[in-house]
């Protein structure tokens, strides 16, 4: 693995390898766990991913924060209730492929193919490719490819868990008109109609390509998310009872993030002929208020 100057390679804890980047354009942290980019901070900026303080660092176990790679299904399995939720993908080990720097940043690449690992959970091949850019702006794509010779379906996400400093004075904006499901509720179509606030649990899908802005109206910023490859934006917040349940999260801790995915979730289903490549993008940037 060569690395250009401002990428380091550490272990924390031992046999947990992380990319640590110190650039004069961002630092960042991503774990070869789950192609897992933890931390992104643009030069004289306020972290943009959150990470919870209780989050587990274990091979194997997916991160509590910063965007969690969810494939090959988003939620739960849809037939087998014992495969884990969201997919495998993000409790695997990735090998490192290109990684890359110049004036506006570095380019990192992580790799996963089909193996006896993945097929414990899920028969098909295929070949995984992300690719992080990370500087003043933030983009990651997950480069999908069907190398089987029978065709096969897919859903996914790249899950971003993005800082607020209150979650109760922010707001989601770009949805408007949508429509959206609110699964755990109930099965009904909604129409979106203005901004998303938060006064309570948050975790709906809605069915949209579009670019949406989060308003941290006390962290006095917006983060525009964009995205491509994607026609289902999921929008969560845990509010309290769900954070009680959740155990790598503090109880106190959500108020300060809200998760903007950009997904492929039923019903936007994605059918993978053999050979057929998609890709899923997302990419971010902050504008100071
Ligand atoms: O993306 C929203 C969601 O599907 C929620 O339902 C919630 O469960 C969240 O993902 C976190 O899932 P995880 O498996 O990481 O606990």
């Amino acid at each position: 693995m060569t690395l250009p100057p401002s990428v380091s390679l550490i272990e924390e804890p031992a046999g947990y390898p992380i990319l640590v980047i110190h650039h004069a354009a961002a630092t960042g942290r991503i774990a070869l766990n789950g192609a897992h980019v933890m931390e992104w901070t643009p030069a004289g900026e306020k972290p943009v991913l959150f990470m919870s303080a209780q989050a587990v660092f274990e091979p194997g176990k997916p991160i509590r924060g910063g965007i969690p790679v969810c494939w090959p299904w988003f939620g739960g399995h849809p037939t087998e209730s014992d495969k884990p939720a969201h997919g495998f993908v993000r409790n695997l080990m990735w090998n490192v492929g290109e990684v890359t720097e110049n004036i506006a940043g570095v380019t990192l690449e992580f790799l996963l193919s089909d193996s006896d690992d993945s097929r414990a959970f899920w028969p098909h091949r295929f070949d995984l490719r992300l690719e992080v850019k990370l500087g003043a702006q933030l983009s990651i794509a997950l480069h999908i490819k069907n190398t089987d010779e029978a065709a096969w379906s897919m859903t996914g996400a790249l899950h971003t868990y993005l800082c607020v400093d209150d979650v109760t004075e922010a707001a989601v904006i770009g949805l408007d008109d949508a429509f959206y499901v609110e699964s755990r509720l109930s099965p009904e179509r909604i129409e979106q109609s203005g901004p998303v606030y938060f006064d309570r649990e948050v975790d709906r899908n809605y069915e949209s390509k579009d670019t949406v802005r989060l308003l941290d109206r006390k962290g006095r910023r917006t983060i525009v998310v964009e995205k491509s490859g994607s026609r289902a934006t999921i929008v969560w917040n845990p509010w309290i009872e769900k954070s009680k349940r959740l155990s790598d999260l503090p109880d106190d801790a959500y108020p300060h993030f809200v998760c903007i995915e950009a997904a492929n979730a039923v019903p936007d289903v994605i059918a993978m002929t053999p050979g057929k490549e998609h890709v899923l993008s997302q990419r971010l940037r902050v504008q100071r208020d």
